[in-house]
């Protein structure tokens, strides 16, 4: 991007700058797909349960976008998350009753299959003697457990996974989901764990082919991407409870990095964490309290998503209580 590029972006309002990347973006190969699984999955949750109140949908977003450099993409910038936080989150709130949008990184930890090894398909499996597949017997409680809480859950329309790879797709896809869950008013909520590129090569500067070796030096210039969080605030879902994630490695700037995270793009929630203790620590951070979270260590399957997703569910109710006076 050239400097008079630079200061025309600047210069833009943040909806101007969104609708910039939207029109620019490559278009969704699926989107008709996705926006009749969607509608299907919101109006099927949007029934009456059996207490006559209908069922919270989260959309839970998780792992790393990636920003290609080449359109013909060969190579790309990755954002650091595993999805093991989007995982666990999501079968969590799928035991605390609510429907979820798990929209996740392809490739990335998927829920209730955290304790299968890294390659279910060779490890899991061996051939019997007649040269059928079995299950082995080390691993058949854990495999059992996952295929039946997976089945269940997507079968019974309370789990609905949607892969994206690109900063393009994310966006575009959160941008769907938000749009089609305002019919869900202050029952929707977003639960933003994905670590979403700051910076892209917008499409339209793009070189189509793999980017040659040869030169000493390579020149690609990245474009900050449109902080969308407060346009799905603003616009898209304005009725949602939203909670975004604060990922810091120095842990003396985190708070207050979560701090101005909420008041910037207006959040009801940040969840502050930092790289290394991810997994045991976690600060909530709303405008009127910072809460800490630990996990249990004494019992050893325990998460820190489980207290974490207790008290966001309880603060949802609260939200949801307030916003029917
Ligand atoms: C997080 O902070 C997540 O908790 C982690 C989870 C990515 C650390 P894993 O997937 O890790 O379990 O391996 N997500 C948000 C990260 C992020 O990029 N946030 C942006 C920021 O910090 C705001 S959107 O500026």
């Amino acid at each position: 991007m050239d400097a008079s590029n630079k200061h025309e972006d600047a210069g833009k309002t943040l909806e101007a700058q969104a609708k910039a990347f939207f029109d620019s973006a490559p278009p969704l190969h699926n989107s008709h797909k996705i926006s009749q699984d969607l509608n299907h999955f919101i109006q099927h949750n949007s029934s009456s349960l059996e207490n006559g109140e209908a069922r919270r949908i989260v959309c839970v977003t998780s792992g790393g976008t990636t920003a290609p450099l080449e359109q013909r993409c060969v190579r790309y910038v990755d954002n650091f998350s595993s999805g093991h936080r989007g995982a666990t989150s999501t079968e969590y709130f799928l035991k605390a009753g609510y429907a979820v949008i798990f929209l996740h990184r392809r490739g990335s930890f998927q829920p209730f299959c955290r304790s299968l090894p890294d390659d279910p398909l060779l490890e899991c499996f061996e051939p019997t003697n007649d040269l059928n597949i079995q299950v082995r017997e080390a691993y058949s409680e854990a495999v059992k457990r996952a295929y039946m809480n997976h089945h269940t859950a997507v079968e019974g329309c309370l789990l609905l996974k949607l892969p994206f790879s690109t900063i393009f797709e994310y966006l575009q896809m959160l941008q769907m989901i938000a749009i089609s869950m305002r019919c869900v008013g202050p029952r929707a909520m977003f639960y933003l764990a994905a670590a979403v590129s700051d910076y892209y090569v917008p499409w339209k500067d793009m070189v189509e082919h793999k980017i040659q070796s040869g030169s000493h030096l390579l020149d690609v210039k990245l474009v900050q991407v449109p902080k969308m969080l407060s346009v799905l605030r603003k616009d898209w879902a304005p009725q949602a409870f939203c909670i975004s994630f604060k990922l810091e490695t120095d842990s003396s700037i985190l708070l207050n990095k979560a701090n101005a995270a909420l008041d910037k793009y207006n959040m009801h929630a940040v969840v502050a964490n930092e790289l290394l203790t991810r997994k045991e620590r976690v600060v909530v951070v709303t405008s009127a309290e910072k809460i800490t979270v630990l996990r249990d260590n004494s019992e050893s399957a325990n998460d820190v998503e489980d207290p974490l997703i207790k008290l966001l569910s309880e603060r949802h109710t609260a939200y949801i209580e307030d916003s029917s006076r």
